[in-house]
């Protein structure tokens, strides 16, 4: 997967160097590029923003560099690294532009998985009170363009959402995380318990500061093992976010699942 993140914080994005990213670059399966937004700004002053029309706070990015910020990176063709060619533009080799802002569609596991299967994306970070609203409108003629929030707060700019989001696609790649199973088996992913939270976890020692490791947990019992996980799951959800609880399909929940819930109202 390639990765391109336009920015006027390219320090900004200096996580991705580190940890499991760092590693998957370092393994070929996951290419970045960081863009100064700056790059493209004309001008005295390479301003990128100036104020908004019908009054207001703050200030709004301007449109022309980041749609020449656009065009650069459209013109690689996907191709990065040195002395890379520009590719032959086919039709389908345009990349999918990710906008992050507080007013965009909820990011969720189902975006994170979506974007994973893309080979190519570009990140657009905004900061300021936004970017002029024809760039994504121009953008859109030609690219599959997605404005996403994480969450229902407000974040000074891009840069933290892009960070969130990388994360969230690129550990779905193959081979990012070392043992595939764990990533279908937590919080959100399909293939574990679908639409629930994950539970408590616990390593060794089997005891310590009085506190006891659960028995079923130590016993080898594998069946048994998964029943009380999935017990804790529903509890802890239910506890938590019963707006998941509500949304789970009907079909999802067994009898014994059903009287996991009916004992769930004690803080879990
Ligand atoms: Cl994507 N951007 C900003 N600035 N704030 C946010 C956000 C994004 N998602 C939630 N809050």
């Amino acid at each position: 997967m390639l990765l391109d993140v336009i920015t006027i914080f390219p320090e900004y994005l200096r996580a991705l160097d580190v940890s499991l990213l760092g590693k998957a670059r370092e393994r070929g399966l996951l290419q970045v590029r960081v863009h100064d937004l700056r790059d493209w700004a004309t001008g005295p002053h390479r301003s990128v923003d100036d104020t908004p029309y019908g009054g207001g706070p703050g200030m709004v990015m301007r449109p022309e560099p980041w749609a020449a910020a656009l065009a650069a990176v459209l013109a690689t063709g996907g191709l990065a690294g040195p002395g890379a060619a520009p590719a032959a533009r086919e039709p389908g080799a345009n990349p999918r532009l990710v906008v992050p802002t507080p007013s965009g569609k909820l990011f969720t596991q189902q975006t994170a998985a979506e974007l994973a299967a893309e080979p190519w994306l570009v990140f657009a970070c905004g900061r300021y009170e936004g970017i002029d609203a024809r760039l994504v409108e121009v953008a859109a003629e030609s690219l599959r363009v997605d404005e996403l929030s994480i969450g229902d707060y407000v974040l000074a700019g891009g840069e933290a959402a892009t960070l969130v989001i990388v994360e969230a696609v690129t550990r779905l790649l193959p081979g990012v995380v070392g043992n595939a199973v764990s990533v279908t088996d937590d919080s959100f992913a399909a293939g574990g318990m679908v639409g629930l939270l994950e539970g408590p976890v616990y390593t060794r020692p089997p005891e310590w500061a009085g506190r006891s490791v659960p028995a079923v947990l130590r016993a080898g019992d594998h069946a048994a093992v998964a029943r009380w996980r999935r017990e804790q799951a529903l509890r802890r959800t239910a506890a938590r976010r019963p707006d998941l609880i509500a949304q789970l399909d009907s079909g999802a929940l067994s009898d014994r699942d059903r009287a996991a819930l009916a004992g769930s109202d004690q803080p879990g």
